[in-house]
């Protein structure tokens, strides 16, 4: 059989060009390209990224999490409907950790999406987990860059809250929603008192019909438990509003919290030196990802890392010892490939 032709990938320009003009399928290529683990996609990535790194940065990045089934899908259709009759441009980068296993609710957020997928005003990305920490997709950062060099000015993350993956979206967002449902205890919902905290707005969702009483309850709750802690840095006292996706109830008060807290945080500086800070974490971040990969790529290095475990176990060796071991095995495979 013969195989199809392979089709020619674009060059940095051409992705660069087709990005910076607002061209979907470009940019869901490029999407993909950052997602590659192929060197080569690495590196054309790694130019394309650097290319269109002056065009990114206007929008304001929005993390909306909560518990698998507290409605953060059909929030999003509603609210990025709602904004993109204002005349914005929005995209939507879901991340699910499941579906690495399922591909199931990919399938799921395009029905829950059913109005937002056709809308020429919103572009919507699910990408699955990989092996990142904590269920976010390794790459999502780069396809909010890109996005935003295509001229999207709101950007939607949308993740399950399974712990770590809160933390890793606060990181590279700048207002962090928390969806919440009314009449399921904070136990119930896992919602550690630590990531409620870092939300800058808690949303009790599903405020309709019999639920509306419940959500205005679970609203006094959640306020009187929010005034309880600590100020947050950047100046900002989270709200807590309650909304109805369905009915399209709240979603007014929860853009309008956001304009207010950009405007706040961008006169008080911090919108600016979060952002600062999240991309030195981000190049820390990478940097840390590379040289680990790189002692990977060295199947002697693993072996002696395999064996020095061992000697760990087994108390051989202090693994304060052993580290170093390994650490100077590292560097004359390092001063061999210079040689
Ligand atoms: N009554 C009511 N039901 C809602 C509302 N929003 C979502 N739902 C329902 O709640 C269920 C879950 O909604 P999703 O939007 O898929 O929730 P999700 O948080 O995205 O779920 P995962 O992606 O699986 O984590 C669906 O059956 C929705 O129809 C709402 O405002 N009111
Ligand atoms: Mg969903």
């Amino acid at each position: 059989m013969v195989n199809p032709p392979v089709k020619p990938r674009l060059t940095r320009e051409q992705f660069t060009e087709g990005i910076l003009k607002g061209d979907r399928i470009v940019l869901g290529q490029a999407i993909t390209l950052v997602e590659s683990s192929l060197r080569a996609d690495q590196e054309l990535a790694s130019a394309l990224l650097n290319s269109i790194i002056n065009q990114s940065g206007h929008s304001i990045r929005i993390g909306i999490t909560g518990v698998p089934g507290v409605g953060k899908s059909t929030f999003i259709e509603s609210f990025g409907n709602l904004l993109t009759r204002a005349g914005k441009k929005i995209a939507v980068l879901t991340i699910d950790p499941s579906s690495q296993l399922t591909k199931g609710s990919i399938l799921g957020d395009k029905t829950r999406m059913e109005e937002l997928s056709k809308n020429p005003l919103a572009f919507i990305r699910p990408s699955a987990s990989g092996n990142a920490l904590g269920g976010v997709a390794n790459k999502t950062r780069e396809a909010m860059l890109l996005c935003e060099a295509a001229g999207y000015e709101v950007i939607l993350i949308e993740t399950v809250g399974v712990g770590q993956s809160e933390v890793a979206v606060k990181n590279m967002v700048d207002f962090f929603l928390l969806l919440l449902l009314a009449g399921a205890g904070d136990e119930l919902q896992g919602i550690k008192k630590g990531i409620m905290e870092m939300a800058d707005a808690l949303v009790i969702t599903k405020a309709d019909g019999d639920n509306v009483l419940h959500a205005t309850e679970a609203q006094a709750e959640y306020r009187h438990a929010l005034h309880l802690s600590p100020p947050a840095i950047s100046g900002w006292t989270p709200k807590v509003v309650t909304c109805s996706a369905l009915e399209r109830t709240g979603l007014d008060e929860i853009w309008k919290t956001i304009t207010d807290y950009t405007q706040l945080t961008t006169l008080n500086g911090f919108f600016k030196t979060n952002r600062e800070q999240q991309s030195i974490g981000w190049f820390n971040d990478y940097f840390d990802q590379l040289i680990k990969s790189d002692f990977k790529n060295s199947a002697t290095l693993v072996k002696m890392q395999t064996d020095l475990s061992n000697e760990v176990s087994l108390q051989k060796i202090s693994p304060y010892a052993a580290a170093h071991q390994l650490l100077q095995a590292y560097h004359k495979t390092l001063n061999a490939t210079k040689s």
